[in-house]
């Protein structure tokens, strides 16, 4: 029997899952919202058996592997019971993975822009002809992806660090790295122990691998250091870089070559532009075919009718000559300060609030 740990969309998707696979299933939530209720009884419907409200934590020692939902922390009473009987413990990810043996993946991590560059790595792919879809921490599980009759060739997937610290299976065709930066101390003891579940990404890197790195981000760089395979490197301020903004002439400009003017960019703020040379780096050296001149054009005109995600500088509306921004998915201190960054007008005015996390705020 397979034990999963949380109703929310990532256990009742791998439960549908391992369900459809023909295995047994024991999934348990220690909440009891309207939500996880009527998980637990589609779950029920589909042939597994589902705890509301509590885990059976003598039924998880006993299962043959657990699968955790990334919202639930590693010390959380039915991991450790796990960890204690030697159970193994894998992500939702790592079930989805198995059932994709032929997807494409290009996966995003990294601290800030992991969703936006996700969600245009999917656009620009589906810009080139390619049958592409957006998944993982952006919102749909890859394992309901993975239940699809004819789930697509290329996956565009957003890895959190939860979702890292247990898949062991993850190989991308492109593995891509944003930035780094201090978050989620309110999991992790360190920002170190943060970082080293984001270095998992590289964690079965060969020679056939290939990363696409923030070159502006030392941490980045020296944590994508000894990952094996060919890296390539976006950047603001280095004209020599693989993928970089050449300001002078306010152009995007990829493998040497200028692929789009910035002002045809409908984002605001450089480190869009960051995450436009990252997304569009990483398609073009996913595949062959996609960085010929037709395919260039093709991510041009992606980029160009590309429009900011909900809740992500995005603009709420305009009354009495003042623009009303929408930025409350910057849920760190980075974040916050990249997006002030993106205006100079000197008349911002901040509304700020938000769970603290365990950051810093004096750089804010
Ligand atoms: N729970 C238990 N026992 C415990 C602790 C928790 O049963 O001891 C239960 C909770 O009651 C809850 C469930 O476990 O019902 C946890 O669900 P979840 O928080 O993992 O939520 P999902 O709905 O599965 O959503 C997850 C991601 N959530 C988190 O990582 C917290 C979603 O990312 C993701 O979109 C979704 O899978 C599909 O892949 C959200 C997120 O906030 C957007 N991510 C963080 C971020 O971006 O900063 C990492």
């Amino acid at each position: 029997e397979v034990a999963v740990i949380g109703l929310g969309k990532s256990g009742v998707a791998a439960s549908r899952l391992l369900r459809r696979e023909g295995m047994r299933v024991y999934a348990s939530d220690s909440g009891s919202s309207d939500l996880v209720r009527e998980g637990a009884k589609g779950l029920r419907a589909d042939g597994a058996d589902a705890d509301v409200g509590s885990h059976d934590l003598e039924r998880i020692a006993r299962a043959s592997l657990v699968v955790a939902s990334p919202g639930v922390p590693p010390e959380a009473p039915p991991l450790r019971r796990a960890h204690e009987a030697r159970v193994p413990v894998v992500s939702e990810i790592e079930v989805a993975l198995r059932a994709l043996p032929e997807a494409k993946v290009i996966a995003v991590t990294g601290t800030n822009g992991k969703t936006t560059t996700t969600a245009l790595v999917g656009q620009l792919l589906r810009a080139i002809g390619l049958d592409a879809i957006d998944a993982g921490n952006i919102g749909t599980p890859l394992a309901a992806i993975a239940m699809e009759r004819r789930p697509p060739r290329w996956i565009a997937l957003e890895l959190s660090s939860f979702q890292l610290h247990d898949t062991p299976g993850i190989a991308p065709t492109v593995g891509v790295l944003t930035n780094l930066a201090p978050d989620h101390l309110d999991r992790y003891a360190t920002v170190e122990e943060y970082y080293a579940d984001k270095k998992l990404i590289f964690r079965n890197a060969r020679t056939i691998s290939k990363w696409v790195v923030n070159g502006d981000d030392r941490a980045a760089i020296d944590l994508a250091r000894e990952a094996v395979g060919v890296q390539k490197r976006f950047s603001l301020k280095n004209p020599d870089a693989d993928a970089t903004y050449d300001r002078a002439h306010d152009t995007l400009v990829v493998g040497g070559l200028p692929l789009l003017p910035r002002r045809e960019l409908n984002l605001f703020g450089d480190h869009n532009v960051a995450n436009a040379l990252a997304a569009s780096l990483a398609v073009m050296i996913a595949d062959k075919g996609n960085a010929t001149p037709e395919a260039r054009a093709r991510i041009a005109d992606g980029l160009r009718t590309f429009h900011a995600l909900k809740h992500r500088l995005e603009i709420a509306g305009e009354s009495n000559g003042v623009m009303w921004i929408n930025d409350s998915k910057a849920t760190n201190v980075a974040a916050a300060r990249r997006a002030l960054a993106a205006y100079t007008d000197p008349h911002v005015y901040l509304v700020l609030g938000g769970s603290l996390k365990g950051e810093d705020f004096a750089p804010l």
